[in-house]
């Protein structure tokens, strides 16, 4: 071996000698009740994919207010049977998980490449750089296999454009990519993939039109799509996905519009196109659905709606009632904004009604300017509650994956050209060259480190737990059981899981903690 090898073969040797140790959280405290941790050009904390446990024992772990981060434990089952006499099972919760019964199986999870995500990043060094794109998409980060990508600009943009703002340029002669795609999006999305091994699944959302093909000549405000437009907007698709394919990258998916209802809200202020289910319907029917057959794209994955979810069931119910347009559709994409006043049913309900169809929840963000937080609030540990019962109860109720809006915003929340600042999973502070894991980005990962794609979800019951334990279960591919339990309380209390053959697992479930439960 020449020295250069010998080096790279220690080098690989050190590397999967310690590829399974967890680098531990470096805690940050901001003016909130629990903590970030801080990733710089050097260290940053690890999420190894863990191995499923012998038969008879499982992996827990947990992570909480008090500043525990998927922290590791594990113990035996409890073959007797005999939880009662159990000394960690006093007056516990009792559930019961049936592997036999099997819902939806899960596609995956992501979040999405917004201009400002991508900006964010790149303002960071080269080697930050990394370990925030590895914290993503690496083995030992949350190992995403989804991302969403704006089609021209959208509110985290930093400005209002479209890809041809042209006036009355129908041919579509003016076209361009922009220096936010080429420059920005397309070069992480390339790096993304290389990390993940496998290329991610990809699928694009437009905001808006250019304002010369809509009613109100403009990009934001109560407006729709001119009728003379329907079809050089189906192009204008094209020559998006075409672009893209110049630079190798080719797209799993397609929303019809990112929040049509917004378009029809009078002042809407950041990028916005208005469309009912019936014009959806006649578009994807007679422009979108043949425009992409006949340019070569008929397999990707069309989904409607990609607004909230009290638009159904009835707005699939329109899109589909017209066998010309139910053909192209694949999916259905809804966002979380009114998940706390909208009962989930409604996506069973829609499941019930189109089983061909798959749902994803497509679009995902706290702090949107609501007391009594501001809109980042790093360490803020509802954040991470909020995010974790949305996703227990969309699977609950056939969701099949969950995408979290920016991959990374700055410490104000954007940038944003319309001043929307939200807050994300993972913030980048560029002056000192450091991000910060915010405990969302933890909600995400007690899922995507447990449940990758092909996992099916399964039957998980309890007679007794309150509305503040909520809980669902998976089995992997690989034939390990996963159950993820949130507990909002103040309390702790006992949980037991049982299931035929299996023996119960006794444990304890802290105040505001969240639980991933590995056996086999
Ligand atoms: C990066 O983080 C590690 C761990 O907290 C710390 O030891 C190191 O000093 C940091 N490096 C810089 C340049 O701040
Ligand atoms: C795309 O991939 C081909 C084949 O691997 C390569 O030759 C070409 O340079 C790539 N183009 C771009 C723009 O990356
Ligand atoms: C959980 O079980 C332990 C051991 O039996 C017991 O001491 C404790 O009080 C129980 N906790 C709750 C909240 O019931
Ligand atoms: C957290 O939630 C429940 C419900 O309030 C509470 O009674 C319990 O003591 C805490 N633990 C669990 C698992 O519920």
């Amino acid at each position: 071996m020449t020295r250069a090898t010998t080096l790279a073969w220690l080098l690989s040797l050190v590397t999967s000698v310690f590829s399974d140790e967890q680098l531990p959280c470096v805690p940050r405290q901001f003016e909130y009740d629990s903590v970030v941790c801080v990733c710089n050009a050097t260290y940053c904390d690890t999420l190894p994919r863990p191995s499923p446990p012998p038969a008879g024992e499982f992996l827990l772990f947990t992570s909480d207010l008090q500043g525990l981060r998927l922290h590791k434990t594990n113990g035996y089952m409890n073959m007797e049977n005999h939880i009662s006499e159990s000394e960690t099972a006093e007056g516990a919760i009792h559930f019961t998980l049936d592997p036999n019964q099997e819902y939806q199986t899960v596609m995956g999870w992501g979040a999405a490449f917004t201009d400002a995500a991508a900006f964010n990043i790149l303002s960071l060094s080269e080697p930050t750089q990394e370990m925030l794109l590895k914290s993503y998409f690496g083995s030992e980060g949350l190992e995403y296999n989804i991302g969403r990508v704006n089609i021209g600009g959208c509110d985290f943009s930093w400005r209002p454009y479209t890809y041809d703002d042209v006036e009355g340029d129908v041919d579509l002669s003016f076209f361009e990519l922009q220096s936010e795609d080429i420059d920005y999006k397309i070069p992480l999305i390339h790096r993304a993939n290389a990390m993940s091994g496998a290329p991610l699944k990809l699928f694009a959302s437009p905001w808006s039109a250019p304002a010369w093909m809509k009613t109100n000549e403009d990009i934001v405000g109560y407006g729709h799509l001119k009728t003379e437009m329907y079809q050089p907007w189906a192009n204008y698709f094209v020559k998006f996905l075409d672009g893209y394919s110049g630079y190798n990258l080719s797209f799993w998916g397609l929303t019809a519009q990112n929040e049509p209802i917004d378009g029809y809200v009078p002042g809407f202020f950041f990028n916005c196109m208005g469309w009912t289910a019936k014009q959806q319907q006649r578009w994807v029917a007679e422009n979108l659905g043949p425009t992409l057959e006949e340019a070569g794209y008929g397999d990707i994955k069309l989904m409607i709606l990609d607004d909230q979810r009290f638009n159904l069931p009835g707005w699939a119910e329109t899109v589909m009632s017209n066998p010309d347009a139910a053909k192209y559709v694949d999916g259905i994409a809804v966002h979380i904004y009114t998940d706390s006043w909208v009962d989930a049913e409604r996506l069973t309900q829609t499941n019930d009604i189109f089983p061909e169809l798959f749902i994803i929840s497509s679009e995902a963000c706290e702090g949107m300017g609501l007391l009594p937080h501001p809109q980042v609030a790093p360490g803020l540990w509802e954040r991470l509650e909020k995010y974790a019962q949305d996703i227990i109860v969309d699977m609950n109720h056939w969701v099949r994956a969950w995408v979290d809006w920016n991959l990374a915003l700055d410490m104000q929340g954007g940038p944003n050209w319309a001043k929307n600042f939200v807050d994300a999973a993972i913030l980048v502070n560029k002056e000192t060259d450091e991000f910060y894991k915010n405990p969302m980005y933890y909600a995400l990962a007690h899922f995507t480190k447990f449940v990758p794609e092909g996992a099916v979800r399964i039957d998980l019951t309890t007679g007794d737990a309150p509305d503040t334990l909520v809980s669902t279960a998976f089995k992997n591919p690989d034939g390990s059981l996963v159950v993820v339990l949130l507990n909002r309380s103040e309390s702790s209390s006992n949980v037991t899981i049982g299931s035929e053959g299996r023996g119960d697992i006794a444990f304890n479930v802290g105040p505001r903690s969240i639980h991933s439960l590995l056996f086999t």
